[in-house]
């Protein structure tokens, strides 16, 4: 290199290095966050560039796998990249991409990048956070590499021979340093993959887990060639669910450069499933795709039902009532997305919500003529669901008229406290009127408040909202809750920071607890979402020796405690709450700085949708399946 050149080469350097400084500075900013969830976006932003390759139309197969030395390779068979020196940058193509921010998407030429991950900042954010990074080029008969750590090159680019392979091969090694672990869960990468192959009909994707304990050698593949169809029937077969008809409806179209497509089935349950992507991106907070899709499937089925006079009298069906049972994908791609809400995962584009709209309305409406069969199932089930609504609506107005769920009226068996910053209170749902009892004595009334729970609430899974309004059990829930239900819920009227959920140790007590949870799930499930909701741990033994006092929360704790007294103890096996005086249950379940809380989370929402409505659902045969596969699991049942 001349002159010039050297310093032009150490200027584009500097800037580089500046631009991935930043990236380590704050992490976050660029991929979110650096726990487990932002481990797991390193994978995903290298997996969106193939998948645009792919998009493109030069890729078919993406393979990630996990190695055994802690670090991830993902391979594509694409084009590779440009093996040339960047004009601007006066560096290697192959470098640039990888090390300056933004890279990518324009400067091949045409077109758009359509995969997104959650920031959709590419490579470079990827090894500016990796200890190392090994970069394999396979394009136009040479094989070339490059290798950096924590960003910068360490082995300039090189070419290492031909090869009559062409691609791009990415082994990362994320750094320890600024990751709070650095264990990928093959659960949750899987999950990822099995959308993406989904969203891109035909793309194949898979998983290979090298490390050590792997269930397999062999890579798990997605590949699916009904694309959002596939999803659909894929969801459905998951609930294990009654179908009510046997085709996925399916619809697309396009407008200028923007594409959209819809696939859609009923289900016998009482919920809804939509999920909605803007370039392959889980829009979880809906946005104009989803206003779209619901608006006109609404107005469709309700020109159907007046048509043919399905619709007696002023009868109208509501949004909820024609979406009960519906499980849908809405998928579309667009150039400038433009995204809401504070986690930016909420769809603006308002000519988006134009273009579902017109598409449903005007496909719905003739798939519906040409499948008249299907179109009676639909609709008879909407009209169900209509009428339990206005059933449900006049449960509601007559608790309402006796006064039982103004704000003001509390339930009767109630201890409140005396708190109100919501943030620092705290309810426990216990069960059984006898704890009831002894925790109403055992708590600190100044922020624990307490409500008994007779017997088993009703399983909401099988019911519809008429009978949850008129539940004995359910409306005190509501009551002392104070946010309303469904589409009344309003969290800022939530009446506690903390809602624990205190049942026996038992079955009886895990079956309370699941009731519990199937209700907060399928209609408070922003109380989930936000963190609210606890299980408390009482003790299942007491291990006395003399004067000494030991609680064991498993049979382990147990064994160390009789270890640690030396022996000859005694050992009392907790069988319920009731069992506990009021101090005993206060030292162990209900002091803060005592007792262990488990908060419950959602960490696969389309999973936790399955488990709901395999296990509590009316369908016998899949339970029975579910728990034969997972009996073996079982270590200890108590009864
Ligand atoms: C394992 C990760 O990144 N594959 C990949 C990336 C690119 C291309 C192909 C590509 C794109 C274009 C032209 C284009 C990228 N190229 C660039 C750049 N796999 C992975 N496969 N030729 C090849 O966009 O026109 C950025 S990403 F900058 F060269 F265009």
């Amino acid at each position: 290199m001349d002159e010039k050149n050297t310093q032009a080469y150490e200027d584009s350097q500097i800037q580089v290095l500046k631009g991935l400084e930043a990236v380590r500075l704050r992490p976050g900013m660029y991929i979110g966050s650096t726990s487990s969830k932002g481990l797991h976006h390193l994978i995903y932003e290298i997996v969106d560039n193939s998948i645009d390759e792919a998009l493109a139309g030069f890729c078919k197969q993406i393979n990630v796998i996990l190695n055994e030395n802690g670090s991830v390779t993902v391979e594509d068979d694409g084009r590779g990249v440009p093996a040339g020196i960047h004009p601007d940058m006066g560096l290697p193509t192959l470098e640039v991409i990888f090390t300056v921010l933004h890279a990518g998407g324009k400067f091949g030429g045409g077109g758009y990048r359509i995969a997104g991950g959650l920031h959709g900042v590419g490579a470079s954010v990827v090894n500016a956070l990796s200890k190392r990074m090994e970069v394999r080029n396979f394009r136009d008969g040479h094989e070339y590499s490059i290798a950096f750590e924590f960003g910068n090159v360490v082995e300039p680019f090189k070419v290492v021979g031909p090869t009559d392979k062409h691609g791009l091969t990415v082994t990362f090694f994320p750094d320890d340093k600024i990751f709070e672990t650095v264990e990928f869960d093959k659960e949750i990468i899987r999950t990822r993959l099995r959308e993406q192959a989904f969203l891109n009909a035909g793309v194949c994707l898979t998983l290979l887990d090298k490390r050590a304990g792997a269930e397999s050698a062999e890579p798990e593949v997605f590949c699916y060639e009904g694309g959002i169809k596939s999803f659909v029937e894929y969801i459905n077969s998951k609930k294990a669910a009654e179908l009510l008809h046997n085709d996925v409806i399916y619809f697309n179209g396009s407008k200028g450069t923007s594409f959209a497509e819809i696939a859609m089935q009923y289900n016998d349950t009482y919920n809804e499933t939509i999920l909605s992507f803007a370039n392959n991106m889980h829009t979880v907070d809906g946005g104009t795709h989803e206003v779209g899709f619901k608006t006109a499937l609404t107005k469709v089925f309700n020109d159907y039902a007046k048509k043919y006079n399905i619709l007696k009298g002023d009868e109208k069906l509501t949004g909820e009532d024609v979406r009960e049972g519906l499980t849908a994908i809405i998928s579309v791609k667009l150039e400038d997305a433009q995204f809401e809400s504070q986690t930016k995962a909420k769809l603006g584009n308002s000519d988006i919500r134009v273009l579902v709209e017109n598409i449903v309305s005007e496909k719905l409406e003739i798939y519906l003529e040409e499948n008249p069969a299907t179109a009676k199932v639909i609709l008879e089930k909407a009209l169900q669901a209509a009428r339990a609504r206005e059933a449900a609506k006049k449960a509601r107005e007559l608790t309402r008229r006796k006064g039982l769920l103004e704000s003001a009226a509390l339930p009767s068996k109630l201890a409140d406290c005396n708190e109100r910053r919501v943030e620092f209170t705290e309810l426990y749902m216990v069960e059984g009127d006898s704890a009831g009892g002894t925790a109403k004595d055992g708590r600190d009334s100044q922020f624990q408040a307490v409500l008994p729970l007779r017997g088993k609430i009703l399983n909401v899974e099988k019911s519809r909202l008429d009978k949850i309004y008129a539940s004995s059990q359910i409306t005190p829930i509501i009551l002392a809750l104070g946010t309303g239900i469904g589409d009344e819920f309003d969290i800022t009227k939530l009446r506690y920071g903390k809602i624990i959920i205190m049942a026996d140790a038992d079955v009886d007590g895990e079956h309370i607890k699941t009731l519990l949870l199937t209700f907060f799930f399928r209609h408070m499930r922003p109380l989930i979402e936000n963190g609210h909701v606890y299980a408390a741990m009482p003790p299942l033994y007491k291990i006395t020796k003399g004067k000494q006092e030991r609680y064991a929360f498993s049979d382990e704790e147990r064994d160390k405690y009789i270890q640690e007294l030396g022996g000859n103890v005694t050992v009392s096996r907790y069988k319920g709450l009731g069992e506990m005086t009021k101090d005993q249950l206060w030292e162990t379940t209900m002091d803060p700085a005592r007792r262990v809380l488990k908060r419950i989370t959602i960490t696969d929402a389309l999973e936790a949708e399955a488990m709901f409505t395999i296990l509590m659902g009316d369908k016998v045969e899949p339970r029975r399946e579910f728990i034969q596969e997972n009996a073996k699991y079982v270590t200890d049942i108590d009864v």
